[in-house]
């Protein structure tokens, strides 16, 4: 044999090991998806082999490059090719795919192995964060990068299947790649004429790369024509093209081999069953009947990958000791951001309005707040959905992120809400402090990329404005209801909604300040009073809820409760119950999350159990309240769809005034005494 067909055998033989691998593994689970690992294997051996910069042994290594499965489904394509390059998720992981503890879930789970860089399964949200993570590359870089030192130049690859393509966020983000020239990003789209139901011809028939052509992306359409040497230099030529993004569209046959299951969407989501491994092992000339057999010369090139990681990673770092010889201060800087440290002191001097500055809507002081933190922290930086003027979420002179000028901080994702949510994400897994902004009625819009913002334990930012029926004239259309109770029942997110200019500057603060939550802003549209700032405590998210005003001697008959544009209603409620010598306390509850995260003691010292007398006011679906104000208690709540008409005559006509509330109180009141 010539060295040549050694080589081949050789690759042949690795190629084939992740198959197996992916086989056995979904066997073993009886669950999961063998056949397009087993069709991408030669895809995912070539970037890991031949092409991408990455140390199994640093997995953290800045200048890495990214690759991001979008098709999660076929997760156990990336834990094959983590463990057999030498990532830290052994074998034995994969012996216990899916079970439970087990590192290798069911779709790759940011976090839980190094080596995955986002967690992925709804399709079209991988290849929508690895648009984050290109742009994130070249924002950092237009940061970092000085004449002679290129310290920001990895890539980032990603994986697309039929599903991601035919989702609306890929096209989103897909677009928005192409306009910005995110050159450094580049992707394969697996083109298996399969999904779930059958042929994609049952429902996808448009022409996928002249599509991408159109939204300015570099496209090879390989065809059949995918052996390694083809996929390489295609790659190449795809790493050549530095200005655009580029899509190699390739003609797979999911799992590859198998003689009664290759091109079967049988393959997609069902173990193949003990006899068609068998079959197919005989079909690959497999040396061993074994599951998980991984032969010695296979894993022993595969393993080349951490030696040359060492290197290129080595590599790297003799180039940002130069860079730091030279321009100290930028690379304690970059160091500062990527380990998602905030520069010192931030927060100690956060700002503040006392009552006589008027009215001022907490989008408004969102937005004087915004540019206190972005002075401080030069890693914020967001853009709203086309609504910046309306969210006010600017940063003031800090330029915009335009195609070739990615130095800005202002980003303008077009009316593109869901990749918004899902390219904040990936800017924020590349060390940015990033929020993205719109309406809060378009939170739905966007509401996976939250969700899965706070699987990851990410702390991406979430702005939405416009948050109640205040809105007013544009009507039910843009009224949120179920919005704010749907996102509080997102776990591991935080939901504030501040009730003036004091609680959005520490709802902010809040916000930066932390490392594996994310936070959505629920700000309003209309103009509020500003509370004495003596009234609001520093803690006051953290806490979740505080007591704003309290009756004399502290022992109320009565408790209102309210978020946001609401306290201020309930306040006018405590003046009017307070004239009629009732004694009221009023709580402030910027942060519902945070509340019930508090000890009972604390809880019990904002909401003394035994003051029955409860009324909540939230001009938004009455679910979750009814904890807060217990058996005898009222919510005032909206219990439909808003309408159209000048926000002061909706919160009348809605029962959101002070005389109104003051009632429900009275009742209550009533009807706690006599029980
Ligand atoms: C947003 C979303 N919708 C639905 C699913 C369920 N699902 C998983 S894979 C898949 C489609 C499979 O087709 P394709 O993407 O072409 O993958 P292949 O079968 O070729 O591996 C679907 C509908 C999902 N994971 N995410
Ligand atoms: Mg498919």
């Amino acid at each position: 044999m010539t060295v040549q067909t050694d080589q081949r055998a050789l690759d042949e033989l690795c190629v084939n090991t992740i198959r197996t691998l992916s086989m056995d593994a979904v066997q073993r689970a009886n669950s999961g998806h063998p056949g397009t690992p087993m069709a991408l294997a030669p895809v995912a051996y070539l970037l890991y082999t031949r092409v991408m910069q990455h140390s199994p042994t640093q997995p953290d290594w800045p200048g890495r490059d990214r690759f991001v499965l979008s098709c999660g489904h076929a997760s156990m394509l990336l834990y094959s090719i983590l463990y057999l390059t030498g990532y830290d998720l052994p074998l034995d992981q994969i012996e216990r795919f899916r079970q439970l503890g087990s590192v290798a879930a069911g779709h790759p789970e940011y976090g839980h192995a190094p080596g995955i860089e986002t967690t992925t399964g709804p399709l079209g949200q991988g290849i929508s964060t690895a648009v984050g993570m290109a742009l994130a590359e070249r924002m950092l870089a237009a940061r970092f990068d000085r004449e002679g030192h290129d310290v920001v130049d990895h890539r980032t690859y990603f994986i697309a299947s039929d599903g991601d393509l035919e989702e609306g966020i890929a096209s989103e983000a897909s677009s928005i790649a192409g306009h910005l020239g995110l050159g450094r990003l580049i992707g394969f789209y697996d083109d298996n004429h399969i999904s779930i139901e059958g042929d994609t011809a049952l429902s996808f028939s448009e022409d996928v790369g002249a599509r991408y052509e159109a939204y300015g992306w570099h496209v090879q359409n390989l065809g059949e024509d995918i052996g390694l040497d083809s996929l390489e230099a295609a790659v190449h030529a795809a790493q050549e093209v530095e200005d655009r993004p580029s899509l190699i569209i390739i003609r797979t046959h999911i799992a590859p081999g198998s003689p009664n299951k290759q091109d079967t969407h049988g393959a997609h989501g069902s173990p193949l069953g003990e006899e068609e491994i068998r079959l197919t092992k005989q079909v690959y000339g497999w040396p061993s009947d074994e599951p998980f057999f991984v032969p010695d010369e296979a894993l022993e090139h595969f393993r080349g990958a951490v030696e040359r990681g060492r290197e290129a990673e080595a590599a790297w770092r003799e180039r940002f000791d130069a860079y730091r010889e030279a321009h100290g201060d930028l690379a304690a800087e970059f160091e500062r951001i990527l380990a998602r440290r905030l520069p010192d002191g931030f927060g100690d001097d956060v700002p503040k309005k006392g009552p006589d500055s008027g009215m001022i809507a907490t989008r408004k002081a969102s937005q004087e707040v915004i540019q206190w933190a972005a002075a401080r922290v030069p890693e914020l930086v967001g853009g709203s959905a086309d609504l910046a003027p309306s969210t006010l979420t600017l940063i003031n002179g800090g330029g915009d992120v335009e195609a070739g000028t990615f130095e800005g901080r202002n980003l303008h994702f077009g009316i593109r809400e869901h990749a918004m949510g899902a390219i904040v994400n990936g800017l924020v897994l590349s060390g940015f402090r990033a929020f993205g902004a719109g309406f809060l009625i378009f939170s739905d819009y966007m509401k996976a990329s939250i969700r899965l913002a706070a699987i990851m334990h990410i702390p991406s930012t979430f702005v939405f404005t416009h948050d109640s029926i205040g809105v007013g004239e544009d009507g039910p259309t843009h009224q949120p209801i179920e919005q704010l109770v749907a996102l509080r029942a997102t776990p591991n997110l935080d939901v504030v909604r501040p009730a003036g200019f004091n609680e959005t500057a520490l709802a902010w603060r809040h916000a930066l300040r932390q490392t594996n939550r994310p936070t959505v802003l629920a700000l309003s549209r209309q103009g509020l009073p500003v509370w004495d700032p003596a009234g609001v405590p520093d803690d006051a998210i953290e806490r979740g809820a505080y007591v704003l005003h309290d009756t004399e001697g502290g022992n109320p008959q009565v408790v209102l409760m309210a978020t946001g544009s609401e306290v201020h209603v309930a306040n006018d409620a405590v003046k009017l119950l307070e004239a009629d010598g009732i004694r009221v306390r009023l709580v402030s509850m910027p942060c519902l999350d945070r509340f019930a995260e508090q000890d009972q003691h604390y809880r019990d010292s904002v909401l003394p159990p035994s003051i029955r007398a409860r009324v909540s006011v939230e001009a938004a679906s009455p679910i979750g309240w009814h904890r807060w104000v217990g058996d005898l208690g009222d919510v005032v709540a909206m219990e439909g769809y808003g309408a159209s008409a000048p926000a002061k005559i909706l919160y009348q006509h809605f029962g959101f005034t002070g005389e109104a509330v003051a009632a429900r109180a009275r009742v209550v009141l009533e009807r706690s005494e006599a029980s």
